[in-house]
C-alpha cells in the first residue's frame, strides 16, 4: 500500500502546536539543538528483510495478518516505515529468503521508496531444499572440504546479488560450533573457518566490507567458532583491511560490557556495524531499548566519542541495522519503536558534555562523571527526534499515525489474514 501523500502533512498540522511548545525549550535554551537535529536527519537505520513478518520460537509461531509474501511486498513495508519516520532508508537482504529475480525492477522499486540496499546476509545455518550437502555439522568449519566449498560458493553468490543491487557489504553470521565437549578440534575449526572466510574475502569487490558477526551460543551450545568479539576481531584482523567485526547486541553472555567492547573495536578501526535489538536472557531479539535503554545510551555514548575521535561520519562510517524478531507485536509497529529508541539514544549521546566528562575523569571525580552521563540520559529528547522527522518529511509521531491510518487492517485487506513471510 502507498500512504496518501497528504496524510503525514495533515497529521503533523494537527499536532504542530503541542510539538512546537515542547520544542521551544530546545531552540531557545540549548545551543546544540540545531546540530543535533541535523545529525538525526542524516542518521538512517537499515531494516532487515527477515523482520517484516511474525517471528517464532522453537515452540511455535503465531502469525499476524497481512505479512509480506514476496521481496516486493517486504520492500513496500520498509518503504512505508521510511515514509512515516524518514529514518529507515535502507533494507538489508537475506539470501536465499529474498533472492531478487529482476535486479532492475527491484532497484527501481527501491528508488521509488527512497531505499538503499544495506549489507547482504548469507545463510549457512539451514539446509535449503535443493542443497546437495548438509550444514548439520557446520559450514565454513566443516571437516569435509566439499561442504566448506559449498558454503564459500553460497557466500560469493550472495556478494554477486548484492553487487547487482548496489550493496557494499556482506554480513557473515555462522552457526558453526559444537554441542558437546570433544566434538570439535577448536584449532582445526578456527583454521578451516579462517581459510574459508579468506576465499570469500578474496571475492569481495574493491569497495566492499566483510562483517564477521559473533554470537556466544545457540544453535550450538558448547562452543561457537565465532563466539565472541575476540574471535571475530582475530578473524577480521587476519583477513585484512576490508574485514570488520559486527556487534549484535543480543549475541553476548549475560551482563557483558558491550559499550567497552564497542569502544575498543572502534579504537582499533575494526568495528564494522551493528545489529540492534534488546534482550533480557539471551538472543531474545526484542525491540531496541525495551529492556536496557541505559545500556543502549552508553553504547551510543562510546560510539559518538570514538567516531569523533577518529573523525568518522556518524551516518555513513558504520553499518546501522536492526536485527529483531517479533513474536507478539505487529512487526511494523515494533520496528517503528526500535528506530525511535535508537534515535533517542543517539540524540542523548550527542548531548553529553564531553569536555566536562573528560575533566571529571582526569580529576578522578567519579560522582561528577556519572552525573554528566545520567544528566544526558535523563533528558527528554523526544521533541528533537520528532522535529528531525518533521523536517525530513516524516510524521511527528509515526506509531500514532500508523494506528490512525489503520495500516495493518489495510495490509490484511490487500494480502489476506493468513499470509506468512519468509524468515525466522
Ligand atoms: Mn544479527
Amino acid at each position: 500500500m502507498q500512504l496518501d501523500p497528504n496524510a503525514i502533512a495533515d497529521y503533523n498540522q494537527s499536532q504542530l502546536e503541542g510539538h512546537q511548545r515542547k520544542l521551544s525549550y530546545w531552540t531557545q535554551e540549548v545551543a546544540t539543538a540545531e546540530p543535533i537535529i541535523r545529525k538525526l536527519i542524516d542518521f538512517q537505520i537499515a531494516i532487515p528483510s527477515w523482520a517484516l513478518g511474525t517471528g517464532g520460537t522453537r515452540f511455535g509461531r503465531f502469525a499476524g495478518g497481512g505479512e509480506p509474501r514476496s521481496l516486493e511486498e517486504k520492500m513496500a513495508d520498509v518503504g512505508l516505515l521510511h515514509a512515516l519516520n524518514q529514518a529507515s532508508g535502507a533494507i538489508s537482504l537475506h539470501i536465499p529468503w529474498d533472492i531478487p529475480t529482476d535486479y532492475d525492477a527491484i532497484k527501481g522499486l527501491a528508488a521509488s521508496y527512497s531505499l538503499a540496499f544495506d549489507a547482504v546476509n548469507s545463510n549457512t545455518f539451514q539446509d535449503q531444499p535443493e542443497q546437495e550437502l548438509s550444514y548439520k555439522f557446520g559450514s565454513l568449519q566443516h571437516v569435509d572440504a566439499a561442504v566448506r566449498q559449498q558454503a564459500i560458493d553460497h557466500n560469493i553468490d550472495v556478494i554477486r546479488h548484492g553487487e547487482a543491487l548496489g550493496s557494499k557489504a556482506l554480513t557473515v553470521w555462522l552457526s558453526d560450533g559444537s554441542c558437546f565437549p570433544g566434538q570439535l578440534n577448536f584449532r582445526k575449526a578456527f583454521g578451516r573457518t579462517l581459510d574459508s572466510l579468506g576465499e570469500i574475502y578474496a571475492a569481495l569487490p574493491e569497495d566492499w566490507k566483510l562483517f564477521v558477526e559473533y554470537k556466544a551460543f545457540e544453535p550450538n551450545f558448547y562452543s561457537m567458532t565465532v563466539g565472541d568479539w575476540g574471535s571475530s576481531f582475530l578473524y577480521a584482523s587476519k583477513l585484512g583491511p576490508k574485514a570488520y567485526t559486527l556487534v549484535d547486541l543480543g549475541h553476548h553472555l549475560p551482563n557483558a560490557n558491550i559499550e567497552q567492547i564497542v569502544s575498543i573495536l572502534l579504537n582499533e578501526g575494526k568495528l564494522g556495524g551493528f545489529h540492534f535489538n534488546d534482550s533480557k536472557y539471551g538472543d531474545d531479539d526484542l525491540t531496541a531499548g525495551s529492556i536496557k535503554p541505559y545500556q543502549l545510551f552508553l553504547i551510543f555514548n562510546e560510539l559518538v566519542d570514538g567516531m569523533d575521535a577518529r573523525g568518522m561520519n556518524h551516518a555513513t562510517s558504520l553499518g546501522w541495522m536492526i536485527d529483531a524478531s517479533h513474536n507478539v507485536k505487529d512487526p511494523l509497529e515494533d520496528l517503528l519503536q526500535s528506530v525511535e529508541a535508537i534515535q533517542l539514544a543517539y540524540a542523548q549521546a550527542l548531548l553529553v558534555d564531553r569536555q566536562a566528562l573528560e575533566e571529571a575523569r582526569e580529576a578522578n571525580d567519579v560522582a561528577q562523571a556519572q552525573e554528566i552521563l545520567q544528566d544526558a540520559f535523563r533528558t527528554d529528547v523526544r521533541p528533537l527526534v520528532a522535529e528531525a522527522r518533521r523536517r525530513a518529511g516524516g510524521a511527528l509521531q509515526p506509531l500514532a499515525l500508523y494506528r490512525q491510518l489503520n495500516v495493518r487492517q489495510q495490509l490484511i485487506g490487500e494480502r489476506g489474514a493468513k499470509t506468512i513471510a519468509t524468515g525466522l
